[in-house]
C-alpha cells in the first residue's frame, strides 16, 4: 500500500546534512556551522574550556549573576516570569531564580539531558518547566502561557549573541522583541573587547582543549554524514579579526587533500594552508551594546561590567 509522506520522509534530509553541505560548498571560503559543535562530545568539550584559566568568559558571566541578582531583577520590574534562552542545565540562573519569589521558570534548550537536570537542579526553588524547542520558538510557546503572570525577563546570558553575525546578532533582538511586550525586559550577557593576547589565549589554549573542540566538529561530520575528514590533517587556528572585533575558529589544512561525504555526496579538495571556518566570536564595547539594544527595540536600563575578565550584562527593556 502507498503510504503518502513515507517515502520522502525516508529520505528526507537532516538539517545538519544541509547546512553541511551548503556551508561546505562555500567559495572561496569553507565554513561549518558553529552551532554543531555541541554533540555530546562537543558539549563536554565546551564543559572543559569553561573551566580553563585562559577562558575567563563563563566565570565573569556567573560572577555578576551571583553577585548581583538582587540588583538585576529589582530593575527588572521585579518580573513575574522568567525565561532563558539557551538555558543548559540553568547553572548560572540559580541566583537569578533565588533572589525572585518562586516566579515560573522556562529553560528553553535543545539539550533534553541538559533541561532535565536543569528540573532536578532547580525544582525546588521554582517551579520550572522545561521546553525543548529553538530559542524563539521557545519564546512564542512562553508567551502563549505567561498568562497575567507580570513582566518577563528573558535570559539569554554566556555572549551567545556572540556567535551570530553582527547583523543576524541585530535580527534575532527584533524577532525577541516582536514577542514580548511593553513592561518585559532582556539580560543580555556578552564578552567584550579585550587585549588581544588574552582573546587569542582563551581561544587556543596550551592544553588544546579548544582545538579538541574545534575538530570535533570535523569528527561529527565523519561520525554522523561519512566524512573521511583525516583529523590529523588538519590543525586547529584562532584569529583575531580587528576590522570585525571578533575571533575567528578555522580548521586549517596541513596538506592538499581529497575529502569526501557520502551521505550528502559532496567531494572537493582543499589546498596546504586552506582552511573550513567553524565560528565567529564577536566581542563588544559599550557603544556597539547600546547600539544593538536601540536597534533592536529596546532601552538599557542598567549594565554591570565584571571588573577581573570585561564581561556585561545589559538590563533592557521593551520599547513601546
Ligand atoms: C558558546 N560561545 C559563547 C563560546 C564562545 O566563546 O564563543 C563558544 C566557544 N568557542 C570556543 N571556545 C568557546
Amino acid at each position: 500500500m502507498f503510504m503518502p509522506g513515507f517515502a520522502a520522509s525516508r529520505h528526507e534530509e537532516s538539517s545538519f546534512a544541509r547546512e553541511v553541505r551548503e556551508h561546505l560548498s562555500r567559495t572561496p571560503q569553507r565554513e561549518l556551522p558553529s552551532h554543531y559543535f555541541y554533540d555530546a562530545v562537543g558539549t563536554r568539550l565546551f564543559e572543559a574550556i569553561t573551566e580553563l584559566q585562559e577562558y575567563g568568559l563563563t566565570r565573569a558571566d556567573e560572577r555578576l549573576l551571583r553577585n548581583h541578582a538582587v540588583e538585576i531583577t529589582r530593575a527588572a520590574g521585579p518580573p513575574g516570569v522568567l525565561a532563558e534562552l539557551g538555558s543548559g542545565t540553568g547553572r548560572k540562573t540559580r541566583w537569578i531564580l533565588e533572589a525572585t519569589r518562586a516566579i515560573p521558570y522556562y529553560p528553553i534548550d535543545l539539550s533534553l539531558a541538559a533541561l532535565q537536570e536543569c528540573r532536578k537542579e532547580l525544582g525546588a526553588i521554582a517551579p520550572v518547566k522545561p521546553l525543548h524547542s529553538s530559542y524563539l520558538e521557545g519564546l512564542e510557546s512562553v508567551a502563549a502561557r505567561r498568562n497575567g503572570n507580570g513582566p518577563l525577563l528573558v535570559l539569554f546570558l554566556g555572549s551567545t549573541i556572540g556567535n551570530f553575525k553582527r547583523e543576524a546578532g541585530c535580527d534575532f533582538l527584533c524577532q525577541l522583541r516582536r514577542r514580548l511586550r511593553p513592561g518585559d525586559s532582556l539580560l543580555l550577557g556578552a564578552d567584550m573587547i579585550k587585549p588581544v593576547q588574552s582573546l587569542l589565549s582563551a581561544y587556543d589554549d596550551p592544553t588544546g582543549v579548544t582545538a579538541a573542540f574545534n575538530l570535533n566538529l570535523l569528527a561529527r561530520v565523519n561520525r554522523e554524514l561519512g566524512g573521511n575528514f583525516d583529523l590529523r590533517r588538519f590543525r586547529h587556528e584562532a584569529r583575531w579579526c580587528e576590522r570585525e572585533r571578533r575571533i575567528e575558529m578555522h580548521a586549517v589544512s596541513l596538506s592538499r587533500q581529497r575529502v569526501s561525504v557520502s551521505a550528502i555526496g559532496l567531494r572537493f579538495e582543499i589546498e596546504k594552508g586552506e582552511s573550513i571556518w567553524t565560528e565567529s566570536s564577536h566581542k563588544y564595547s559599550i557603544e556597539d551594546l547600546d547600539c544593538l539594544a536601540l536597534s533592536g527595540g529596546f532601552a538599557v536600563r542598567k549594565r554591570w561590567i565584571d571588573p577581573e575578565w570585561p564581561f556585561s550584562e545589559t538590563l533592557m527593556m521593551v520599547r513601546p
